[in-house]
Parts: C-alpha cells; sequence; structure tokens
C-alpha cells in the first residue's frame, strides 16, 4: 500500500508559538526537504539548516529531520521542518511545499489514516491518539493513554483468535466425525468457553458508561428558589463572573453552563433559572429549561438560604442539599444540610468541591480496567455478543451453525480494531481529527 500524493501540514497547532513543527508524509518527502533545505542530515537526527525557496529567496533557519519508511509514524517517508512560530513564515513555508509538483496539504486525520493503512496501528489506537490529542483532564489522558496504548486492539484480538480457533475446532471436528479417532466432544467443549467469553464482553460493554462520561463530562445542576445564591455558587467555583449576580429574585432566565476541571474530573456545572410559580412568560421557560436540566443531571446541587424554600424537581440523578449565605444567616443548631457555604467568607466551598469529585471518581473511575471508548465499539460488541448467544441456543449437533455464528462473532470483532472489512467508516473516525494529525 503506498500513496501516490506526498502530504504536509502544521502540526504544531496554533500561531504565533515559539516553534512550528511542518510535518510531511509521502513519497516526495526527502525531494521537497531537499528542495527546501539543500543537504539533509541522516535519518532521525535533527540537524539546522537554512530554508530557501526555489528562487533563493531565505524562509527562515530551522531544523530538520527525516524518517525513511517503513521506520516513521505514517510507515511512509516522512519529516519535518521545525522554524520559528511566525505567521508569516509558516504561511511562506506552507505556499512554498504546495508549489511543489506532487505535493498537497494533508486533509483531518489523514497521517494517522495513512499509519493505519500501513498497519502501524489499529483502529482503537488511532481513536486513543484522537482522544489524547482532545483530552482536558487527567482522567481523559488516562483513559486515552490506555487505549492508544493498544489495551482495545490486544483484547479484542485475543478474543478474535479465540473465537476463530474454536470455529476451526468445530469445522475440522466436522470433517473427521466419521473417524473413531477423533474425539467428538469438541462441540460440548465450546459451549462453556462461549458462555464465559460472552460474559466477559458483557462486563467490559458495561464499562463504556464510565468512558462515556469521562469523555463528555459529568453533569452537575444547581438548583433552587430565586435569590438561593446560585448564580454566586457558580462564578466562585468558574473562579469568574459567568452569571449575573443581583439581590433581585429572578435574576438569572437562562441555563449558564461554565466546564471544570475538578480534582483532574471534566465537571459541567450549570447554574438555572429560580425555581417558582410565577406569570412572567419568560421566566416561565427559563423554569422549564431548568426543570428539564435537573432530569439530564448526573447530580443536583439543592440550594437553600435557609429562607428559600427547597426546590421540588423531578430527577433520576442523585441530590446534595446545600445551605448558602451562612456568613449573613448562620445555622443554628444541627442541620439539615449535607453542606453550607458562604461565597464571601469561601467557608465550606472546599468540602463541596471535594465531594462533587468524590462522586464523578465514582461514576468514572475505570480502574486498570479495558473499557470501549466508543459508540461504535460497543455496536460491534453487541452485535459479537448476539452471535454468541445464538450460538450458545444451537443444539450441539447443530456444529456447522455454530462454526458460522462464530464467525459473525469474529468478524464484528475484527471491525472494531480495523482487521477486515472497515472502508466504510474510515472517513466518519479520521474526519474527527485535527488537521496536522
Ligand atoms: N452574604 C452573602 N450573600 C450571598 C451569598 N451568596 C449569594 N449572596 C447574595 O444573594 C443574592 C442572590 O444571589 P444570586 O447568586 O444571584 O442568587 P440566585 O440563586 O442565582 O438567584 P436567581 O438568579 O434570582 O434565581 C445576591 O445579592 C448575592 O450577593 C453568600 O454566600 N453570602
Ligand atoms: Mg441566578
Amino acid at each position: 500500500m503506498t500513496s501516490r500524493d506526498t502530504i504536509f501540514a502544521l502540526s504544531s497547532g496554533s500561531l504565533p508559538s515559539g516553534v512550528a513543527v511542518i510535518r510531511l508524509s509521502g513519497p516526495g518527502t526527502e525531494a521537497a526537504l531537499k528542495a527546501l533545505a539543500g543537504s539533509l542530515p541522516p535519518p532521525r537526527q535533527l540537524a539546522l539548516r537554512t530554508l530557501t525557496a526555489p528562487d533563493g529567496d531565505f524562509l527562515d533557519r530551522g531544523l530538520v529531520v527525516c524518517f525513511p519508511g517503513p521506520l516513521s509514524f505514517t510507515g511512509e517517508d516522512c519529516g519535518e521542518v521545525h522554524v520559528h512560530g511566525g505567521r508569516a513564515v509558516v504561511a511562506a513555508i506552507l505556499k512554498t511545499l504546495v508549489d511543489m509538483h506532487g505535493l498537497r496539504p494533508a486533509e483531518a486525520g489523514e497521517f494517522t489514516r495513512r499509519a493505519f493503512l500501513h498497519g502501524k496501528l489499529d483502529l482503537t489506537r488511532a481513536e486513543g491518539l484522537a482522544d489524547l490529542i482532545e483530552a482536558e483532564t487527567e482522567t481523559e489522558r488516562r483513559l486515552a493513554a490506555a487505549t492508544s496504548g493498544g489495551v482495545l486492539e490486544g483484547l479484542y484480538s485475543q478474543w478474535r483468535r479465540q473465537l476463530i480457533e474454536a470455529r476451526a475446532m468445530l469445522e475440522a471436528d466436522l470433517d473427521f466425525s466419521d473417524e473413531s479417532d477423533v474425539p467428538g466432544s469438541v462441540a460440548d467443549q465450546a459451549g462453556p468457553r462461549i458462555s464465559a467469553m460472552l460474559q466477559d464482553i458483557r462486563r467490559h460493554i458495561s464499562g463504556f458508561r464510565a468512558a462515556e462520561m469521562i469523555r463528555d463530562g459529568y453533569r452537575v445542576v444547581i438548583l433552587g428558589a430565586p435569590n438561593a445564591g446560585k448564580s454566586s455558587l457558580l462564578n466562585k467555583l468558574a473562579g469568574r463572573e459567568a452569571a449575573i449576580v443581583t439581590d433581585i429574585p429572578g435574576t438569572t432566565r437562562d441555563v449558564i453552563q461554565v466546564t471544570l476541571d475538578l480534582g483532574g474530573y471534566r465537571v459541567h456545572l450549570s447554574d438555572t433559572a429560580g425555581i417558582r410559580h410565577s406569570e412572567d412568560a419568560v421566566e416561565q421557560l427559563g423554569v422549564a429549561k431548568a426543570r428539564e436540566r435537573a432530569g439530564q443531571a448526573d447530580l443536583l446541587l439543592l440550594l437553600s438560604d435557609g429562607l428559600t424554600p427547597m426546590p421540588e424537581v423531578t430527577s433520576a440523578a442523585p441530590a446534595i442539599s446545600v445551605r448558602t449565605k451562612i456568613d449573613a444567616r448562620p445555622q443554628i443548631g444541627g442541620s439539615a444540610f449535607d453542606h453550607a457555604i458562604s461565597v464571601v467568607n469561601g467557608r465550606g466551598i472546599e468540602a463541596l468541591v471535594e465531594e462533587i469529585s468524590k462522586r464523578a471518581a465514582l461514576t468514572m473511575d475505570v480502574g486498570d480496567r479495558a473499557v470501549p471508548t466508543r459508540q461504535r465499539h460497543v455496536d460491534l460488541l453487541n452485535r459479537c455478543a448476539g452471535a454468541l448467544e445464538r450460538a450458545l441456543r444451537l443444539e450441539s449437533d447443530q456444529t456447522e451453525l455454530v462454526a458460522e455464528e462464530l464467525r459473525h462473532a469474529a468478524d464484528a470483532l475484527g471491525r472494531i480494531t480495523g482487521a477486515i472489512d472497515v472502508e466504510d467508516v474510515l472517513s466518519s473516525i479520521f474526519s474527527s481529527f485535527c488537521i496536522g494529525k
């Protein structure tokens, strides 16, 4: 598998920056780098060169490196130039490259796509790489590092191999079933092994919820009657004036969402309109939105300053009750609230943040467990599990049909890693990458 086009892209992100890395891949890489830099250093060694345009115009001085295929990220001839990260510097170099014969700008994810096509990584590792680049929290980074490191590839390949072996045994059993020296118990042995694998797959699928939450974030919704101190709490946790705060009840009309990194977990915190009965049409819409958000939440914070009533909402999410403004209205005696806070003197805020991150951790923590990270994985795992279930329901003398179901099951796993038949999913997977990866 070789590409005719040589592709290039700015791989180091937004400009201006201290250094900009422009990456190339394809058969014309070496010639393009020579045209820019004159002589090239030995493979995989950086060297300082003056880069010039074909007419001899000075472009920049920078580092040049070549990675001849197949020992490169894409498996093709690759190279990089590291130049000063000024917009005009990079624009001049990209312009020089685009004018060269056989070179064109890379599409999103095209370097990784080529790496996949050259067998450098499977689809789950490629998806893990995309996640690693997108990772904003420590939890996301850990999950992405595991996936890009190949934990899913290892698991799915192992299951697939076992299924292919089991099927081969069944088919051999069929072929030799007339001969007395082959015991006829292969089909009987297959049953327990299939059902053990089915259990493993089901357990593995159940980890998707946590992975989804790590990627999408944990949704915390602040609710309370008007003036309870909801927007003040949102601002305090966001560390900025994200929402308007006044002493007029009914200030917040819309849902205001901020995304925070709480203890390494991505948390979406939503401030909502104060819940009360109102004749005002705009306020009614705001209250309806607040109720809707409560229904989609993973955790509710129910606020009251001691005078405002506790909000009543319908939601399956667990709730934490929070007494606000304890600087102005200290609590007397025992408390019916889980937490007591003041945004004025900061009391109780740390404990509340700790509780939110602890709850987020409970739903998101996957530990060392490998979990599916895409709906695509879950769909194909379910297809695999479905085939195994059908195989288990067959009679022991229906060996041929069992073998056929095992083939379906193995194929589904092969589609996850890209070992078989994936042309149709490649575009949707790689188009979500950034340019230059
Ligand atoms: N002393 C004191 N005042 C607070 C505290 N938190 C909020 N307030 C005040 O309470 C009033 C209402 O605060 P908001 O944060 O706007 O209340 P809200 O729940 O968002 O109100 P609505 O948007 O109207 O539903 C403002 O005057 C705040 O300054 C606090 O911890 N201590
Ligand atoms: Mg408000």
